[in-house]
């Protein structure tokens, strides 16, 4: 049995989770924080056997790809106008760990 920990962003643990608990998978979400953005992220746990492993990253991975989005930004001018403008920002992608799992007990 394999323990996954799989880091994405905010913006797409509801679909995350939602595609994995269709799939019959356990699901658990933490809300977590990056160490170096300090931007909230969500954690999301699956416990499942080896063999389905590759079946939740595909999952994971179809729901959190890396995608560019555009933003509005705005500008500030010292006569005391601000200017608005689209910037090209990165976001989605997971942070996926397989860590061993020694016994899975459920009381
Ligand atoms: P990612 O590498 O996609 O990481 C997204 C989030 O996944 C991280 O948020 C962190 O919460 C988690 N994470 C990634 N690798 C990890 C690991 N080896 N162990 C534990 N948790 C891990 P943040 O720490 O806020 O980082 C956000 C983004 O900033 C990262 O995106 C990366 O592109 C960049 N970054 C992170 N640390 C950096 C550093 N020391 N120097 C430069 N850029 C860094």
């Amino acid at each position: 049995m394999k323990l996954i920990l799989a880091i994405v962003s905010n913006d797409d643990s509801s679909s995350v989770s939602s595609a994995l608990t269709k799939n019959g998978f356990s699901v658990t979400r933490l809300a977590t924080t990056g160490g170096f953005l300090r931007a909230g992220n969500t954690t999301i746990i699956v416990g499942t056997e080896d063999e389905k492993v590759d079946h939740v990253i595909e999952l994971i991975g179809s729901e959190s790809k890396r995608r560019t989005e555009i933003v509005p930004s705005t500008a500030s001018y010292d006569i005391g106008r601000y200017a608005s403008f689209p910037v090209e920002v990165q976001v989605g992608g997971a942070t996926i760990f397989v860590l061993d799992v020694e016994q899975f007990i459920k009381l």
